[in-house]
């Protein structure tokens, strides 16, 4: 592409229905064209080289149902990792003040669960978690895997702004890493999600041994859903001994660039989320990232049950990158 096809493109509006063509095609660009291009589109629709800091707390570990191969919560793998029961309200809140104090202005409460409760006090315990929480002055996002559209409906009353539930990778790929649902079991919660007015995190993970070609079929899914999700998690795999994925191959790091410049073109309003994978990634290939279009980051030593970055060395790149924390 020349300079000025590129620069034509930097200005296009918002499409919803790319195919995995067209998405190919932009993956596979030379990679100074791809930077540029990428890099165009996020300076052009997200000024001020931000960066969104949110932090994680697993208010229920392990023994989920589900039998998502990379997951480390899953009943159906022997792993490390030490259940617990779900959190009290008070924990909860000290932890929420313990990621405002370092800098975190969303607050993102995870659960190892098929789908919430439908009712009884550890329901009650959710929707009051999510009033203190927002009472705090923090954003609430949560993740607990399968809605109703009452439970949705209700988690927005409480205040849950944010509702993350991934699709992971492509539908066919889907198949091979999960068989306890469907892909459209996730889409059904994300249809309720954006019904009940709470803003749709989803995203995916990459290095599952998944082919570029899945990472396409989950943009174009992506792509689809109309409205866009507002924030868009990229995750590089954890692999944690004991999950059927945990002799992955690593992916190069200049496919990870790959993918968040594509997903920055193909969703060019959304805020993609740097997330799980950081600890892997040298602080060269999170500067690409930021260029080419992520602008948020999970902020704290752990993710929801393995490790990330410390908050000092997270708030000395920023520094260093020149990105400017969102208040
Ligand atoms: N149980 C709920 C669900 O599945 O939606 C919420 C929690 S689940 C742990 C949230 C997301 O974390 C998953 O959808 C997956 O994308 C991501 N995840 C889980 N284990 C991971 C791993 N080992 N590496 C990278 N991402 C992972
Ligand atoms: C998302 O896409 N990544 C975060 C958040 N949403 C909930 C979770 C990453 C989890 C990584 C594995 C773990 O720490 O258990
Ligand atoms: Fe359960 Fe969520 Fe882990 Fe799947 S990703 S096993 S649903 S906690």
């Amino acid at each position: 592409m020349t300079f000025n096809e590129l620069l034509e493109r930097i200005q296009l509006p918002i499409r919803y229905n790319f195919t995995r063509n067209e998405i190919s095609e932009i993956y596979n660009l030379p990679l100074p064209s791809l930077v540029f291009l990428a890099s165009g589109i996020h300076q052009q629709r997200h000024p001020g080289n931000n960066v969104q800091l949110s932090s994680l707390l697993s208010i229920k570990t392990g023994g989920c149902k589900e039998n998502c191969a990379y997951c480390p919560q899953s009943a159906h793998y022997q792993t490390q990792l030490e259940g617990q029961g779900m959190l009290d309200e008070n924990e909860i809140l000290v932890q929420a003040r313990k990621a405002q104090a370092m800098g975190a202005t969303r607050f993102c409460m995870g659960a190892a669960w098929t789908s919430p409760p439908q009712s009884g006090p550890m329901y009650d315990l959710l929707l009051n978690a999510a009033r203190n929480v927002k009472a705090l002055g923090l954003e609430v996002c949560m993740t607990l895997g399968m809605l109703t559209q009452n439970q949705a409906d209700d988690l927005k009353e409480a205040g849950v702004s944010y509702y993350n539930h991934n699709l992971d990778t492509s539908p066919e790929y889907y198949k091979s890493i999960v068989t306890t649902r469907t892909y459209d079991d996730r889409l059904q919660t994300l249809a309720r999600v954006r019904k009940a007015g709470m803003s749709v995190c989803c995203g995916g993970i990459v290095g599952m041994g998944e082919k570029t070609e899945d990472r396409f079929g989950l943009l174009e899914q992506l792509n689809h859903l109309q409205p866009h999700p507002e924030s868009v998690p990229v995750n590089m795999l954890v692999k944690v001994e004991g999950t059927p994925l945990s002799q992955s191959e690593n992916i190069h790091p200049i496919e990870l660039v790959r993918m968040i410049a594509t997903t920055r073109v193909v969703l060019p309003e959304s805020k993609i989320r740097l997330s799980a994978g950081r600890l892997e990634m040298s602080e060269e290939t999170q500067a690409l990232c930021f260029i080419v279009g992520a602008a948020s980051l999970f902020l704290g030593e752990k993710l929801l049950t393995t490790g990330n970055p410390s908050g000092d060395a997270d708030k000395a790149l920023i520094q260093k990158l020149g990105l400017t924390p969102e208040q």
